[in-house]
């Protein structure tokens, strides 16, 4: 075999040249835990923040013991202490990937040391019930140190809620003498850890105690977050640089080919957190955030008609016949008469489920429409067949429909089409659409992810090591060093009807537009609109001058001097 083809085998299996080196790259780490090859472990002590839900007494009375061990109250590092020895301690990965999670794990195992035990589960809380666990050693850290993806671990959306599921997951705590689960998800896993901290609060070891429960909060959509205390969930900074990235080159296109306007939607679920990030690190003509779109309760043809007005403005202005859009993926869910529409499609499709599977394809809007409301049955004829099909197909596994599989930016696209064509006939109005998702969750993580979670490892090995339990680790100080927290899982949990039920969640954190982000993006948008000031923010580095940035709505929401993140510094 020539050099250079044996060169290129030894690529195979995640050995590029660039993994090999990211593999080799310092991680900044909080002061208190002292150097990243030997962290401390620290203690905890009460910050004098309480956190509490609007349900207060609900949640106290359904989350008896850990409500009253923890006090709702927030936590942070302390002092560093001495490493105890013997826990073994599962991670597992819930829900969508992003980037990070396996520097979560390297954390956790630096913290724990070389005389606790690391176990991974494979598969996601799936994984958990079947007990597929194994040991991670201290070879497999450094392999997957600073790598994207979840595949190490594996993931899945098991959510455990019966009284099966939680018996079960005793049973593999007892088989495999656990006495700390990680889970490391977003709010609907970390609402699932609460629930598992206090069914496994005690009586699961022969001497009665329990085995303690942490959270870490992951995903891409940015809609795990606690003003002050929890800047971003981790792989928000990851997925926004590489869409922003992409954005970025199409934008350069828009105004090196001179014609088409695109229409990109964004990852995200129901937030318009990525969307915003992309907007302000890229600054195109027009973007929409759903959580606006509600609030000033803007229909279908509000939306459309402002971006037909932003392209026959710049046309008639600069004669500019390009320019971009950005959509969040749940923006039509926040139109409130698609939401209504969606809101009674659901009830009949649930409760004619027979009938509508007995009917023929294409007499199955007809079958839907007679059972509507008026209004919503006028709205679905007229939608194009490609929208229809997406509201009419399965639910997910909780009964929602699944709003990344519709087209908007399509729909936006025809619409503005046929807007132009009635008001401003003489506009041209080339297009293109794209959808980023799936480009941006398993990309290697930016510094800030790397680091974060690190961290957040660390973190939440150190409160295992402290014996604590319900808690979410937490990062806050992002400018000053960074400080390891500790967040009561019971402060974040409310009340919510969901399919006609109560249940206790972590609310997601919707964009709110009184946040100092949103304020900003309002302040700059006219601007960006009229003509092009586009910025495109380039490839993500590693090593270099934007390496240390922190993601743009992170640094306006928290007040942040500056964009640099200072862990450790
Ligand atoms: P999580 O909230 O589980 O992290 O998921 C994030 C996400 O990427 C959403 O942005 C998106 O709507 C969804 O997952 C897509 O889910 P799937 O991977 O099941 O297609």
């Amino acid at each position: 075999m020539s050099t250079l083809a044996s060169q290129l085998q030894q690529m195979e299996r995640h050995h590029s040249v660039f993994e090999n080196e990211v593999r080799k790259l310092p991680l900044p780490v909080c002061r208190i835990f002292g150097a990243e090859h030997q962290p401390s472990a620290v203690s905890f002590t009460a910050t004098g923040q309480i956190l509490n839900s609007c349900d207060a007494q609900a949640v106290a009375e359904r989350f008896a013991q850990t409500v009253k061990a923890s006090g709702n109250a927030v936590l942070r590092a302390s002092a560093t202490v001495a490493r105890i020895s013997g826990k073994r301690v599962a991670a597992l990965f819930s829900g969508g990937p992003a980037a990070g999670g396996h520097n979560v794990l390297c954390g956790l195992k630096k913290m724990l040391g070389a005389n606790n035990t690391l176990l991974g589960v494979k598969g996601g809380p799936k994984g958990l019930l079947q007990g597929k666990l194994f040991e991670i050693t201290e070879a497999d850290a450094a392999n997957i140190l600073n790598t994207g993806g979840f595949d190490f671990l594996g993931t899945d959306r098991t959510k455990i809620k019966t009284p099966e599921q939680f018996d079960q997951v005793r049973k593999v705590c007892i088989e495999h003498q656990l006495d700390a689960i990680v889970i490391i998800g977003g709010d609907d896993s970390n609402t699932n850890a609460a629930l598992l901290a206090e069914f496994l609060y005690s009586g699961i070891k022969a001497d009665g105690s329990g085995v303690q429960v942490i959270g870490a909060p992951k995903t891409i959509d940015g809609d795990l977050q606690v003003p002050g205390l929890l800047p971003i969930s981790f792989g928000f900074d990851t997925a926004t640089r590489i869409y922003a990235e992409l954005t970025g080159n199409i934008l350069q296109d828009t105004r090196s080919s001179l014609k088409y306007w695109h229409f990109v939607k964004l990852m995200g679920r129901s937030a318009s957190h990525v969307t915003l990030e992309v907007a302000l690190q890229t600054k195109p003509a027009v973007t929409l955030i759903s959580e606006e779109v509600a609030e000033r309760k803007l229909s279908l043809d509000a939306v459309v008609d402002m971006i037909a007005q932003a392209v026959i403005s710049r046309f008639r202005t600069h004669g500019h016949k390009h320019g971009l859009v950005l959509v969040p993926e749940g923006l039509i869910e926040f139109i409130p008469e698609m939401n209504a529409l969606i809101a009674e499609l659901n009830d009949v499709l649930a409760l004619h489920t027979e009938g509508f599977a007995a009917t023929a394809a294409d007499a199955r809007i007809e079958f839907v429409a007679g059972h509507l409301g008026a209004a919503n049955a006028t709205l679905l004829r007229k939608l194009p067949a490609y929208v229809v099909d997406m509201l009419l197909a399965e639910r997910d596994s909780h009964g929602n429909l699944q709003v990344s599989l519709i087209p908007t930016e399509q729909l936006l696209i025809d619409l503005t089409r046929d807007r132009l064509k009635a008001i401003a006939p003489d506009v041209p109005f080339g297009s293109q659409h794209h959808f980023f998702g799936y480009e941006g969750r398993c990309g290697a993580p930016t510094l800030f992810d790397a680091a974060y979670t690190f961290n957040l490892g660390l973190t939440a090995g150190a409160l295992i090591l402290a014996g604590k339990t319900g808690y979410m680790a937490s990062i806050s100080g992002l400018e000053n060093g960074g400080e390891p927290l500790a967040i009561p899982l019971t402060g974040l949990i409310n009340i919510e009807r969901r399919h006609g039920k109560d249940e206790y969640v972590i609310e997601k954190a919707l964009v709110r537009t009184s946040q100092p982000a949103m304020q900003y993006f309002v302040s700059r948008r006219e601007a960006w609109a009229a003509d092009d000031v586009f910025a495109s923010p380039g490839p993500r580095q590693l090593w270099g001058p934007a390496a240390h940035q922190m993601p743009m709505t992170v640094a306006l929401n928290e007040g942040a001097a500056s964009l640099l993140f200072k862990i450790g510094a």
